[in-house]
Parts: C-alpha cells; sequence; structure tokens
C-alpha cells in the first residue's frame, strides 16, 4: 500500500531524497531569512541498534517486535532536506551601498524580482512565470490548493503573485511536492494510525540526529540533553517496521520519550514568524513532502485545528499527537 510505503522506506534506510526547489532557498528571501529543516535519517534498523544489544534488558516491560524482520541495509542515509516555503514572508531590503546595481541587495519575495523605475529606484514586481527555470523533473512540479500542476515553486510563486490581493489569490497555497494526482480519502482507521506513526518517526529523527551530531550541529546543547535521555533509554522502541498494535503500545509505556520530539517539531516548524502558531506556511516543509506519500497528512493537520482559525496552536498540535495536557509546555521548545 502507498500510505506504508512513506514510513516503511524511511525506516528501512532506503533511501529517500527530497530535495525542493533549489528556487526556494536560494535569492529572492535573503540568506538571513532561511530556515532548513534538516532531517537527516539514518534509520537503518538494527544496525544501529547492534551498540545496544550488549545492554539489552531483561525487564519485561521492554516491548519485543515480534513481526520485525532483520532487514539487511546498511547505514544508508535518508536525507529530507526541506527549504523554505515563505510565500508569506515579505522582505523588502535596502542596502544603500550598492551603486549600480540598486537591484543587487533588493530582495524580494517568492514570485517576486526587482526592476528599476524611471528613477533608480528598485522595486519588487512580479515575475513572469515564463522566466522562471524550466523544470528537469517530476518531483520539481507542484500541486496547488486549486488542484493545478505548476512546473515548479518558482511558477507557482510566480502565479500566486499576478493572483495578489485578490480572495483567490489569498486561499492559494502551495499543497503539495510532485504533480496533482488523485489522493484517496483518508478513512478514520488510517487518520488514528499517522500519529501514531509520525510520533514514531519524529523520535526516531531525533535519535539519529543526535546520534550523528558530532560536529555540525544539528542540535542545540538544551536539545541534546533531552535527545540524550531517550537515546540512552534502554526500553526505547529501535526504529523499524512496527504494527500499529506494537507502537500504540510503546506510546503508551514509554510515553515520556514522545512529549519532546512532538515539542521539538514544532519548533522547527514555527519560525516566521516565532508566536506559538503555526500557519499553512509554515507547515508546508513538512506537509509538503509527506501529502503525496501519506493520503492521510491534510485531514490529520486540518483536524488538528479544533478551533479551525487556520492556525495550529502548540496545544492544538500537542493534543493531536496524544500529548497530555500537562505535558504541554511552551518552555520545552528550545
Ligand atoms: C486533482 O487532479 C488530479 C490529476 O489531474 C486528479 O486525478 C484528481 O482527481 C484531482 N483531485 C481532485 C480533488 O479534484
Ligand atoms: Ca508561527
Ligand atoms: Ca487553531
Amino acid at each position: 500500500m502507498e500510505q506504508r510505503f512513506a514510513w516503511s522506506s524511511i525506516l528501512n534506510g532506503t533511501e529517500v531524497r527530497m530535495e525542493l526547489h533549489p528556487e526556494w532557498n536560494r535569492g529572492s528571501s535573503g540568506s538571513t531569512m532561511r530556515v532548513w529543516i534538516f532531517f537527516v535519517l539514518c534509520l537503518a534498523g538494527k544496525a544501529l541498534a547492534a551498540p545496544q544489544q550488549d545492554a539489552l534488558p531483561e525487564e519485561e516491560e521492554v516491548i519485543e517486535d515480534v513481526v520485525t524482520e532483520e532487514t539487511a541495509v546498511g547505514a544508508n542515509p535518508v536525507q529530507v532536506e526541506v527549504g523554505e516555503f515563505d510565500e508569506a514572508i515579505d522582505e523588502e531590503e535596502e542596502d544603500p551601498t550598492t551603486q549600480e546595481n540598486p537591484c543587487l541587495n533588493h530582495h524580494c519575495k517568492h514570485g517576486k524580482v526587482c526592476e528599476v523605475d524611471e528613477n533608480n529606484t528598485p522595486m519588487c514586481v512580479c515575475q513572469d512565470p515564463s522566466t522562471c527555470p524550466a523544470s528537469v523533473g517530476e518531483f520539481e512540479k507542484v500541486c496547488a490548493t486549486d488542484n493545478k500542476t505548476y512546473d515548479s515553486s518558482c511558477h507557482f510563486f510566480a502565479t500566486k503573485c499576478t493572483l495578489e490581493g485578490t480572495k483567490k489569490g489569498h486561499k492559494l497555497h502551495l499543497d503539495y511536492i510532485g504533480p496533482c494526482k488523485f489522493i484517496p480519502p483518508c478513512v478514520d482507521s488510517e487518520l488514528n494510525e499517522f500519529p501514531l506513526r509520525m510520533r514514531d518517526w519524529l523520535k526516531n529523527v531525533l535519535v539519529s540526529l543526535y546520534e550523528r551530531d558530532d560536529d555540525n550541529n544539528l542540535l542545540n546543547e538544551k536539545q541534546k540533553i533531552r535527545v540524550k535521555k531517550i537515546h540512552e533509554n534502554e526500553k526505547r522502541l529501535q526504529a523499524g517496521d512496527h504494527t500499529m498494535e506494537l507502537l500504540a503500545r510503546d506510546f503508551e509505556k514509554n510515553y515520556n520519550m514522545y512529549v519532546f520530539p512532538v515539542h521539538w517539531q514544532f519548533g522547527q516548524l514555527d519560525q516566521h514568524p516565532i508566536d506559538g502558531y503555526l500557519s499553512h506556511t509554515e507547515l508546508s516543509p513538512l506537509r509538503a513532502p509527506l501529502i503525496p506519500m501519506e493520503h492521510c497528512t491534510t485531514r490529520f493537520f486540518d483536524e488538528c485545528d479544533i478551533d479551525d482559525d487556520k492556525y495550529i496552536a502548540l496545544d492544538e498540535w500537542a493534543k493531536c499527537f496524544g500529548i497530555k495536557e500537562q505535558d504541554i509546555d511552551q518552555n520545552m521548545i528550545v
């Protein structure tokens, strides 16, 4: 099943590399605004778990995964690099030191380019979609919320720009990576599985970031302290293709290990601005690559927004992932 494919291929260490269009990360929004959600997943199942095996705990609370077979995979890194989808961020800066080309340091948001008027004053105007670089692969294509396929994110943002100020433009967002396709409806039973798999995945992402974090500061010191506790916990369910029953049981028994990963992901996304709410744009780096593989993504995040204000607040987010009210803590996002 397609739905199982996404998570199990990640968890089995199959290389799934999604590199979004470089245009999203480059130029127009400026390097200071650049946010990289860089998930380095090295979830090569038992290969990584090897050092743990000597210390195999004898307590019976340890949940053994009887269904997991040994997958003969090497330490094959799964990397999901997600650039910024900052369609909503307006940034027009001027640097008075550039004499010759006033556009040189004049940044425009996605979908706009800099032009000078008759007084040699730089200004941002909508980019003509035909000036966007032609897309080379299917994965450069994007599907927008109007279920129209755009050749690239550049084409999408340029088109959205021409609709600026209109209701249609306001409602138009980038929905997911890849050409539009039929996404099967998400039924209740599948919806219930989504947070189980996602929580497990977040925990595994964090643990593998921690394991690889020798020099490249993937995690800050405070985050490392928290992840260290998870990493060193002998009861931790190792990465693998687990059944829903096992994931549910592990969440009950080892609930505390999931609290931080859920908070951490929220903090990674809540960047523009950092205000305790996720906008559609802020959620995009997570949603957009996930939707084509996980057909419950849209319904899941829509339903997280309990008050239907189009923003996902931290408490809505945490509840969605089964975190208890008393454990929701803004200060955990460090
Ligand atoms: C969106 O477009 C795709 C491809 O053209 C089509 O298969 C699918 O049914 C459409 N989805 C909706 C909700 O209209
Ligand atoms: Ca925010
Ligand atoms: Ca809300």
